[in-house]
């Protein structure tokens, strides 16, 4: 018994040995090999995953910030137009479309050979006044603005087809626990409120008759994580919404979680991630983490560049990207992984009031405000290089589901 012990032990022994043979040949890694000297998408191209970041078309054309686009083409492999596509920007006066800024990132896309996400078809901000405000008098009825969602719909999908690997066709259709008294999940916002919830099951249906193979999302924010299936966990209302829509045949290909984060939350870890991701997936979907950031509150000692105070917040903005990825390869239906600007120069963060008064939260992104590379950036990347099987498996590619009815 001891010997055969001993046996045992010498074959583990020799294997750990056999191992450790291995590492010289890494260290010695030529240094275009070496994941710190690799783009995001080279690393998530050992996954087949996409790496994507959100444009924002005029930095792109700055001739004053030529880093800026640099970025973009050699980091990333997918891009979604942060503004560009959504309906007040692309016909802000009734009946007259402005392509010419979206069509310039598609080319830019083409020319790079990356995919795009295209944002957003129907969303209850960023609409044209001339629609909200028609609504608002009653000289657009509801008959009236069901057509021209269609329209819409149709109008963009027709141009753009061919072009769009996956489209956000419904975005943020439903509420939060903590913004209704009794916490009850519903649908919400513009549409919701003129059209009633059926206009969900019509968006796909009409996104599908104008391109057959895009991929068709639902995506949203603060559906990270399952909670207790309860009437205020949004993540199972989304759940149960996209379940009946596959069950209705309505064409639906994945579902888009958001991942805005902010560190002085308690937010999900990886495990609570990953099976969010998969439970989705579960139902024949793609998933794809779409808008990834996590901000941080900046106050006065962050502002004085206290690195007490700085540190920390790195440190947990890195720990909440690198969870979204770990969930993202984890599911191997998880097609991409984007970042809502890569920056904090072109950051929404920045310039949005988030509650804490306008400009109090940032340091949202992967580089600072001079591109220099952040925690995160680089936490991203060793979770890239040093995933893989048996539990990260290649992707499985979605086909386009053609519906019925
Ligand atoms: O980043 C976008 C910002 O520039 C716009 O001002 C804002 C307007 O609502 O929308 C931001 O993008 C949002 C995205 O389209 C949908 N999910 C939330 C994003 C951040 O607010």
């Amino acid at each position: 018994m001891k010997l055969r012990r001993s046996t045992t032990a010498g074959i583990v022994a020799a294997a750990v040995l056999g191992l450790a043979g291995i590492v010289p040949a890494v260290a010695t890694l030529k240094p275009a090999d070496r994941p710190a000297d690799q783009s995001l998408k080279a690393l998530g191209m050992r996954h087949g995953l996409y790496i994507g970041t959100a444009v924002d078309t005029d930095a792109l054309v700055d001739e004053s910030d030529p880093t800026y686009r640099t970025k973009v083409a050699s980091e990333f492999s997918t891009v979604t137009a942060e503004n560009v596509m959504k309906w007040s920007e692309l016909e802000p006066t009734r009946g007259t479309y402005n392509w010419e800024p979206a069509d310039r990132l598609i080319a830019f896309a083409q020319k790079n050979r990356q995919q795009v996400r295209g944002h957003v078809l129907v969303w209850h901000n960023q609409l044209p006044e001339w629609l909200t405000e028609g609504v608002a008098d009653g000289s657009i009825d509801k008959e009236e603005l069901r057509a021209l969602l269609k329209n819409h719909i149709t109008n963009v999908v027709t141009h753009f087809r061919g072009k769009i690997w996956q489209w956000d066709v419904v975005n943020e259709a439903v509420t939060d626990p903590w913004a209704t008294s009794d916490g009850v999940i519903t649908y919400k916002g513009f549409w919701a409120e003129n059209l009633g919830p059926d206009y969900i099951a019509d968006a796909f249906r009409w996104a599908r008759a104008a391109d057959r193979k895009a991929l068709l999302f639902y995506n949203d924010y603060n559906i990270d994580a399952f909670g207790d299936e309860g009437p205020s966990d949004k993540t199972f209302f989304v759940y149960k919404m996209v379940k009946d829509l596959k069950a209705k045949g309505v064409p639906i290909d994945g579902v888009g979680s958001q991942g805005h984060l902010a560190t002085q939350y308690g937010n999900y870890d990886a495990l609570q991630a990953a099976a969010a991701l998969q439970r989705f997936s579960s139902l024949g979907l793609a998933t794809a983490l779409t808008e990834v950031d996590a901000r941080s509150q900046l106050t006065e000692q962050v502002k004085a560049g206290n690195s007490a105070e700085i540190n920390p917040r790195d440190q947990a903005s890195a720990y909440n990207y690198s969870v979204l990825m770990q969930a993202c390869l984890a599911d191997r239906h998880c097609l991409s992984y984007t970042v809502w600007g890569f920056t904090d120069k072109h950051s929404w963060v920045s310039y949005t009031d988030l509650g804490d008064g306008k400009g109090n939260e940032g340091m949202a992104t992967l580089l600072d405000e001079n591109y220099q590379p952040k925690k995160a950036y680089n936490t991203l990347k060793a979770d890239l290089a040093f995933a893989g099987g048996p539990l990260v498996q290649p992707r499985v590619p979605q086909r386009a589901n053609p519906g019925r009815g």
